[in-house]
């Protein structure tokens, strides 16, 4: 009783006591100063304020930005019809555009009374004024292997090649497939290609028989290229075994083209193996480009294929070439003695756009990696901006995830100070991982442009203009010019200023693809028969108040809980941001009471270790930074997860994982690292 009664009269004292005299004027300090904190934090960390010095360094401000789009929306057109010449035409285009988008029908043709050829407007147009410059930097696996290659050598090779592929019968429209790690013979040889009129499918070097032979049989392609070995993070690929293997049921390939890379045995079928070297031996170094129709087809590349067959995406000459070059000028701020490097391997789409077709055809200088991020150590890919100095650099968020986990030191013993601008592509980017991208690879002091687009649109269509607009980091920003983006809500219906739904492109634009190569109705069912007049791009996206598109992710990577719709992006951004965190991917399971529970993986930073207390600290953590229905239901730590061979997580296999269903999980072949998927069954947590 005694104590009850003290401790109630010391602590009201107390309390008044502080209350009246201290608390008003102490309370009124902190908060003015920790208000002015959070703000400034949010301006200077969620807002990024274009800098006077990205403006000056711009090739548009605000105003030329807000203009030209608004034009180029107005008046598409002409618009287009100006932008076209910005490349070099052999018989110039009269006709713009000529488009059909309906639930039915689609038909896409820009340029269409137009000629060029490709591989001319990367190389021979830049002979006249830049035949000494480097036109691609080849960096080997091995840091003492390097070449550079100027725009007349890269002439001279890619002609030889293309002579070489005309000696095997090779004609225009016939496909091509290019199987091959990062060597320089995968640039002459695709530009080849394209001068003689070949479509190139190229496969990227990580794939397996299985996915080979489906690709060359899928496109009836009857020529292979590929390398005795090749070389990656130190380790050897064999490409050619593979090659072998998958062509046991390709019976109609003709011709398999090998390149000399480690010059290790390999096994050999006469008649119909030809040595890349005996190819070029004797022909000669010059070789008319052929003349194409804007819409003669380009290149097939067949997308991931998370979900179902691959599909054959199909992209023509003119409208492609006209895209990739505008937006690597305009989007990196590219300026003639710019060195560029994007890290992608071309057997990607972005390799295709943004480390070939784009910058040479503005003559830039191109970076082309043969190796990983992590060999002979984490500091490989600084130490190559500081020895080749880097302006550009283009990478994505899977990578700088992987490299962040290592801790900061990789990074600080180099200086980077070439650096002027950086990019993102791949994935949506967590804050966290924008911030770290900006603060320790850039210095903070280079603009970040977070780049959405896919294999279909063939380049950039929603990214910031640095110098035009203010950065937020997770935020691919406002569209590029010619590119009407429209959100649609669960009913179908457009959402006009802010909202969120399902992100679809309203118009065409040159870059977009044409069709599925041999199977057109897959085209309009896929991209056009869910909203009438639109391509569905199968993407989720948020319009802010300002007009800034968020992606979401994949329409499938949404998880109704409770009723509410949870982005798995959204709470694996959460997870990234605790200290502890390295890398997340969410997936729903079936819950009993709330339709929906949340199974999280969790791969922890270097050094940490799973434990009891940390998992009951990352549940709070997420509830806290969204809110009580994203609470983790389960989570599952794992050193690793299952990622597509373009650093895509497939999500597919982990809902199968997180339900029990592991003995349906379909298709592996296209993991980078297959057996990540045995480890997570073996330790899946009960639901
Ligand atoms: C270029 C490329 C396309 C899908 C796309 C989207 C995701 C790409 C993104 C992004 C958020 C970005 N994606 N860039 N999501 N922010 N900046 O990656 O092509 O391999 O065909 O993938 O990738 O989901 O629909 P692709």
């Amino acid at each position: 009783k005694v104590k009850k009664n003290v401790s109630r009269k010391v602590k009201f004292k107390v309390k008044k006591k502080v209350s009246r005299k201290v608390k008003p004027k102490v309370k009124k300090k902190v908060s003015r100063k920790v208000k002015s904190k959070v703000k400034n934090d949010i301006e200077k960390e969620l807002i990024f304020k274009t800098r006077p010095e990205w403006i000056k360094a711009a090739l548009v401000n605000k105003t030329k930005y807000q203009k030209k789009y608004s034009d180029s929306i107005k008046n598409n057109n002409e618009f287009w019809k100006k932008e076209g010449k910005r490349i070099t035409w052999i018989k110039p285009y009269k006709k713009i555009k000529n488009v059909k988008y309906s639930k039915t029908d689609v038909k896409i043709k820009w340029y269409e009374d137009g000629t060029l050829n490709a591989s001319s407007n990367c190389i021979d147009r830049h002979l006249k004024d830049k035949k000494d410059k480097t036109a691609i930097i080849w960096v080997g696996d091995n840091p003492n292997d390097t070449r550079k290659i100027s725009y007349k050598q890269l002439h001279s090779e890619v002609s030889k090649a293309a002579n070489g592929l005309k000696k095997l019968g090779i004609k225009k429209g016939d496909r091509v497939t290019i199987y091959l790690t990062m060597i320089p013979e995968l640039a002459i040889t695709m530009l080849a290609c394209a001068r003689i009129g070949a479509i190139h499918s190229i496969i990227f070097g990580g794939f397996l028989a299985e996915s080979i032979s489906g690709r060359i049989n899928d496109c009836e392609s009857e020529y292979i290229i590929t390398s005795d070995e090749g070389v990656r993070g130190g380790k050897i690929i064999p490409l050619k075994i593979n090659v072998d293997e998958a062509l046991i049921n390709c019976p109609n390939v003709k011709k398999c083209i090998v390149i000399k890379r480690t010059g290790n045995y390999i096994n050999w079928v006469d008649g119909r193996d030809v040595w890349y070297e005996d190819l070029i031996k004797d022909v000669s170094n010059k070789c008319e480009p052929e003349e194409m129709n804007a819409e003669d087809p380009l290149f097939i590349l067949y997308t991931s294929g998370s979900t179902g067959k691959p599909k054959g995406v199909l992209h023509t000459t003119g409208g492609y070439m006209v895209y990739a070059s505008m937006t690597h000028q305009y989007i990196f701020n590219y300026k003639p003695r710019d060195v560029y490097w994007c890290t992608a391997d071309i057997g990607w789409v972005t390799g295709h756009s943004y480390i070939i077709y784009g910058p040479l055809a503005n003559g830039a200088t191109t970076i082309m990696h043969e190796g990983v991020p992590n060999y002979p150590d984490w500091s490989r890919w600084w130490q190559i901006i500081d020895k080749y100095k880097v302006n550009i650099f283009y990478t994505a968020p899977t990578a700088i995830r992987s490299i962040m986990r290592e801790g900061d030191k990789y990074v600080k013993k180099t200086s980077r100070k070439s650096l002027k601008l950086l990019g993102t592509v791949g994935e949506p980017i967590n804050p966290e991982a924008w911030l770290w991208y900006y603060k320790t690879v850039g210095n903070s002091k280079c603009p970040i442009v977070d780049t959405w687009w896919q294999t279909e649109t063939g380049g950039i269509l929603i990214s910031p203009q640095t110098g035009a607009i203010n950065l937020k980091p997770g935020s691919a920003t406002k569209p590029f010019y010619g590119i009407k983006p429209s959100i649609i809500d669960k009913n179908g219906k457009e959402i006009k200023g802010a909202g969120e739904g399902r992100l679809c492109i309203s118009q065409s634009w040159p870059g977009q693809m044409r069709t599925v190569y041999g199977d057109h109705q897959r085209f309009i069912d896929t991209y056009f028969s869910q909203f009438d007049g639109k391509y569905f791009t199968g993407d989720g996206a948020k319009r802010d108040k300002d007009g800034y598109y968020w992606i979401t992710g994949r329409v499938d990577d949404v998880i109704i809980v409770s009723g509410h719709n949870l982005g798995t992006a959204e709470i694996e951004s959460a997870f990234v941001a605790h200290e502890k965190v390295a890398e997340s991917a969410v997936v729903g399971y079936p819950h009993d009471i709330k339709g929906n529970g949340l199974y999280c993986y969790v791969t922890l930073n270097v050094g940490e270790e799973p434990n009891g207390e940390l998992e009951r600290d990352l549940k709070l953590w997420v509830r806290k930074q969204i809110g009580p229905l994203a609470t983790p239901d389960i989570i599952h730590f794992s050193p690793g997860l299952p990622k597509t061979r373009s650093g895509k997580i497939m999500r597919r296999i982990l809902r199968k994982i997180a339900a029990n269903e592991h003995d349906q999980l379909g298709d592996t072949s296209t993991l980078a690292d297959p057996s990540v998927v045995q480890s997570l069954v073996d330790n899946r947590k009960n639901i």
